[in-house]
């Protein structure tokens, strides 16, 4: 990672909210960098979809891992990497906590569903590992991890599976006692109200991540009200990207020209921009 950038635990140390954005490569952790987020949210959604393939653990840790690297080496924020269930049992836990390590990342957020999971929001079984099993899984990443650094976000999908408010704290809060470093409740609820009710019941022991994808009229501002460390826009540039990308080529098509678009994208300037140019020509200076 370039020199100079901050862990993950000491841009949430500092006390304000955390605002991260969905990215699968590095140009577009670069462009929520540029925007002004302070952590980029290497999405497995985002980058299963990237290959057109399920965010159902098709991919391997390695696939996956290699992308946040990615990330991770072209911007001065931090990743904060989606590893899903930990790509296995306890011992694929570790491996993947020393892997991603290596790899210079320094936060990383598990969650308690059964291997192989599915994402949040398919029409499918989100089935949870029992609680004293994830929580193995939470002490196991802790022994493994080199630095003291190095921090784990453990995510709760009881709200996903359909379970209470009351399940979820008592799933969260067992997550905390293992030693998690902060805890992410997730919801596919079009309403924050399961939020709400759930913030209002924790104790701030943790810091609290959430994900608004399902209830976007919820603000940062108001996520900060109650009581919020990070609020993670898990998957808008990829949809951005894809909305973008589909009528910019529609249009070319139809036209046989690319210049009725020219004004709408980023001029190849840009792009040399973004690929640092420069600083690469100065290399052979
Ligand atoms: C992701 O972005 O991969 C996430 C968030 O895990 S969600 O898609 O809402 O499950
Ligand atoms: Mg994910």
């Amino acid at each position: 990672m370039p020199t100079g950038t901050p862990s993950f635990r000491t841009v949430i140390n500092r006390g304000e909210l955390v605002r991260a954005a969905g990215a699968h490569d590095a140009l577009g952790a670069t462009l929520a960098e540029q925007a002004g987020f302070q952590a980029v949210w290497s999405s497995s959604f985002e980058i299963s979809a990237s290959r057109c393939l399920p965010d159902a653990s098709v991919l391997t840790m390695t696939e996956y891992l290699a992308a946040a690297a990615n990330m991770q080496r072209a911007i001065s924020i931090p990743v904060v990497a989606d590893v899903d269930t930990g790509y296995g049992n306890n011992l694929n836990v570790a491996h993947m906590v020393r892997e991603y390590e290596a790899a210079g990342i320094t936060a990383v957020a598990m969650e308690d569903k059964l291997y192989p999971k599915v994402n949040s929001f398919a029409a499918t079984s989100h089935a949870l590992l029992p609680v004293d099993e994830f929580v193995r899984k939470i002490h196991t990443a802790k022994n493994a991890q080199a630095d003291d650094e190095f921090y784990l976000i453990a995510r709760s999908e009881a709200l996903i599976n359909g379970e209470s408010v009351e399940e979820a704290l008592k799933r969260c809060n067992a997550y905390a006692d293992a030693g998690a470093d902060a805890i992410l409740i997730h919801s596919k609820s079009k309403s924050e109200n399961e939020i709400t009710e759930f913030l209002g019941q924790w104790d701030g022991r943790m810091p609290v991540v959430v994900v608004p994808t399902t209830y976007p009229h919820w603000s940062a501002h108001e996520a900060r009200k109650h009581g919020v460390s990070v609020v993670i826009y898990a998957n808008q540039g990829l949809r951005a990207t894809i909305e973008a990308v589909r009528s910019t080529f529609k249009t070319i098509y139809a036209e046989g020209t690319s210049l009725s678009v020219e004004d709408s994208i980023a001029p190849v300037s840009e792009v040399f921009s973004l690929q640092k140019l420069d600083e690469w020509l100065g290399l052979e200076a």
